[in-house]
């Protein structure tokens, strides 16, 4: 029935563009191939989404997904990739340079929204009949641009151009209803394609619009701006993600968000449920099971029991009984200010119906703690529902049947004190899945070369859907492979170096050690600790001309939240560095810093093959996870980390030799801490002086912002809170030491290929196959389902 890529290429072309291909701009010839693509697979998506709709299900809450482009994803998935280029060429044109065109669905703040999408990836790959649910953000995470050094935001309207991989599902829409506003939910539909597979699932984002596009009353009695302000007021609901993973800003209207997106799922859900199981719910969690992505979605708790009670007359407990067995929830954060409460005042305003229904769940639970004889202390700490705070973590862990972290010690870490009550309540309910990355975009994609050699070192592509057979070759690269490994890193630092110069105008040696740091900019992932290395480099260098230390690159890329105005001083404050020591003759290019502006998802996919060192430097026990440890290390760059997140596993895999870690642990710092004193390590750590001076000497100039003043102030006297929280003067000698050794041990390129190799083959434990296959059998209890 469908036509192959060529034939429907020029078609489609023609279609959008309104002319003949020969004449179609770059991003007509994106948007052609794409709607091409989405021809291939309308079938099987469709045969997929009624297979699924019959049997059990699960559904990812989550009010952020990380998409990145979507072309490259897809061709790749379906084996089109040779078929598209030949397709172009036929017309003269460049597979690669129509795949640039395409802008990032950037629909997340980090690593949380990307693992969202990794996660969907797998799903499909492993033809598990999974669904995610989110907001089709019009604009995604801001644009980043630097002005003099300084972050500053712009929007990111990433559909304005016309995108053909989402489709929207005008006869499934659905209203969703505030007290002083409804809206209609409008779905729009994005196939997630597999590895090798014919099914193709569903990312349903939900969009809001006016009920009546236009108010014509309001608007013909002369109230125009009554007519336009209910307007607005609706677009606004899925009009911006917000850019915050500390603060909270806007906070009616992000709730009205998380709201909108779980109202609507869960009106699809139900309503599918009813169509092929009949009225009577009670079989509900029988074929379906939903996972919180954070807290973000909990209100689909009370939401599902309204739509249960209200709309499906079923009393408290039977409802209670299904919610029960419904819900997941994965806990990103062992940080308090990121567990969302929020006041009760408005919930009352916008939904009271389910302020109702809080309190209720607020009331039964104090009666079943009391029954189970808890302290009353513990009852109120614990309780949904204090005074006018609503603490939205704590319905997840009353309501969940599965609570899990994403790192093993992280799941320790909230085990022990995060949910400590809960997990003394009910232990069973606590599981770890450490996190995981595809390796279709992060490996197989991005690293063409490397994938090539691992096909031909393994004899098959096995490894694309099955990671972990790389460790069956961990002791067998010969030298010829080693050998190889370090061209291909080679020839990637090549195509990075030109890609740095076109984006970032600056020259960097691809004979460098590329030491790279990727990820939001956050006190506690400690970018400034990396920065202080990199003065006190410099300084060193400047001392002693004829110092013998390899060349570096240190490249950064990362996003502040626009209200946190510390980062923003770190993001200044590395661009003033990187001023200072790539222009120095005395430097003469053996430092180099770049700061990658707009940092983002596929700007990761030029980066991350190209490293050589993978900055993981969280004070210890603050970083969940992390994701970009595990695509670095598939990538073959070594982590230097602390001993944090998913680093303790990636330690573990590789062994000692084969990783740089350093630094206080998890279990000494409570210690450490006690009698701390950042002063003593400025006073006595040679070099840190001079560095922490450098800050506010004049050597460095903040424009009179004030904000290195306040960098320095932080770490050495902070007034009201601690000083250097994140413990950064504390670690700097053992971060200092181990990142030398590491620039010497580069030196052997035998030995550095085969840690390199070492890393690479054992990566399959990072791989998001085996993450999802953990939650599909241990806690979504899903079978795969293949359409054929
Ligand atoms: O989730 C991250 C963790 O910091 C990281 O360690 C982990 O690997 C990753 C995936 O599990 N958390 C986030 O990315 N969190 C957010 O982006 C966030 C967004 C909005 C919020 C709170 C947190 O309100």
């Amino acid at each position: 029935m469908t036509q192959n890529l060529s034939q429907t290429l020029a078609t489609q072309v023609r279609a959008v563009s309104g002319r003949p291909i020969a004449k179609a701009t770059k991003m007509e010839l994106w948007q052609g191939l794409s709607a091409a693509v989405v021809d291939q697979i309308a079938d099987s998506w469709d045969t997929t989404t009624e297979t699924y709709a019959k049997g059990r299900q699960e559904h990812y809450f989550s009010a952020e997904f990380l998409m990145g482009r979507a072309l490259l994803n897809n061709l790749s998935n379906l084996g089109l990739v040779d078929e598209a280029r030949a397709a172009l060429a036929e017309h003269g044109d460049d597979l690669s340079v129509v795949l640039e065109e395409e802008p990032d669905a950037a629909l997340g703040n980090g690593g949380l929204g990307r693992l969202a999408a990794c996660f969907l990836d797998s799903c499909a790959t492993l033809d598990l009949p999974v669904a995610g649910y989110g907001i089709l953000y019009r604009y995604g995470l801001f644009k980043q641009l630097f002005d003099n050094g300084f972050q500053t935001e712009h929007p990111d309207p990433w559909m304005e151009e016309g995108y053909p991989f989402v489709i929207r599902r005008e006869e499934a829409q659905r209203i969703v209803s505030y007290a002083d506003l409804t809206v209609r939910a409008v779905p729009y539909d994005m196939p997630i394609t597999g590895y090798g597979t014919k099914n193709v699932n569903t990312l349903r984002l939900w969009r809001a619009e006016p009920v009546e596009e236009f108010d014509y009353d309001a608007f013909n009695s002369q109230r125009f701006t009554d007519a336009i302000v209910d307007r607005e007021r609706t677009n606004d609901i899925s009009r911006v993600l917000y850019p915050n993973d500390t603060t909270f800003e806007g906070k009616v209207l992000r709730v009205r968000q998380q709201y909108f997106f779980c109202s609507a799922s869960l009106q699809a859900i139900v309503d599918n449920y009813v169509e092929h199981h009949g009225k009577d719910l009670t079989d509900f969690a029988k074929y379906n099971a939903i996972q919180l992505n954070d807290t973000h979605p909990v209100l689909a708790i009370p939401e599902l029991m309204r739509l249960l009670m209200d709309e499906h007359g079923l009393g408290w407990e039977d409802a209670w009984a299904i919610v029960a067995k419904t819900f997941a929830y994965t806990n990103h954060t062992v940080l308090a200010e990121a567990l969302e409460t929020w006041e009760m005042t408005i919930f009352d305003r916008l939904f009271p119906r389910i302020a109702e229904i809080v309190r209720e769940i607020d009331r039964r639970f104090r009666i079943e703690m009391a029954e189970r004889g808890l302290e009353q202390s513990t009852i109120d700490y614990m309780a949904p529902v204090s005074g006018n705070t609503v603490r939205m973590a704590w319905i997840a862990c009353y309501a969940a049947y599965s609570i899990n972290g994403v790192a093993a010690l992280h799941t320790e870490i909230i085990k022990r004190e995060t949910l400590k009550e809960w997990h003394d309540i009910w232990p069973e309910r606590f599981n770890n899945k450490t996190n995981g990355v595809t390796p279709r975009r992060w490996l197989k994609q991005c690293n063409p070369r490397l994938a090539s050699l691992l096909d031909r070192v393994t004899g098959s592509d096995e490894w694309v859907t099955d990671l972990s057979v790389l460790s069956r070759y961990v002791d067998s690269a010969s030298e010829d492979v080693l050998d190889e490994l370090t061209s291909i890193k080679h020839a990637n630092k090549v195509d990075f170096a030109a890609w740095v110069k076109e984006r970032e105008g600056v020259d960097i040696d691809p004979d460098a050690i590329f030491d790279v740091q990727i990820k939001r900019l956050h006190e506690y992932k400690r970018q400034l600790l990396n920065a202080l290395y990199i003065l006190d480099l410099y300084f060193r260098i400047k001392d002693d001309p004829t110092l013998d230390v390899p060349k570096r690159v240190f490249v950064f890329g990362a996003k502040a939240a626009p209200g946190y105005i510390r980062a923003k001083g770190v993001i200044k404050l590395i661009n003033t560095i990187a001023d200072l020591v790539n222009n120095d003759e005395d430097i003469n290019g053996r430092i180099k810093v770049v700061f990658i502006h707009n940092y983002n998802v596929s700007p990761a996919e030029h980066i991350i093959p190209a490293a050589d060192i993978s900055e993981q430097i969280s004070t210890a026990g603050k970083e969940a996870s992390g994701t970009s440890n595990m695509k670095f290390m598939m990538n073959g760059a070594l982590t230097l980390g602390t001993l944090d997140g998913a680093n303790v596993e990636i330690l573990d895999a590789v062994g000692d030799e084969n990783a740089y870690i350093f630094g206080a642990t998890e279990d000494e710092l409570p210690e450490l801490r006690q009698n701390y004193d950042p002063r003593w390590h400025y006073e006595n750590v040679p070099g840190l002086k001079r560095v922490l001076d450098a800050l506010t000497d004049g050597t460095l100039d903040d424009c009179g912002s004030g904000w290195f003043h306040d960098l320095r102030w932080s770490l050495l006297e902070a007034g009201y809170e601690p000083a250097d929280v994140y413990y950064v003067l504390g670690d700097f000698a053992a971060y200092r030491d181990a990142k030398d050794r590491m620039a010497t041990d580069y030196r052997d390129a035998r030995a550095w290929a085969r840690k390199v190799w070492v890393n690479i083959a054992q990566s399959g434990r990072f791989s998001s196959d085996r993450t999802i296959t953990d939650y599909a059998n241990e806690v979504w209890k899903l079978d795969a389902t293949p359409i054929d």
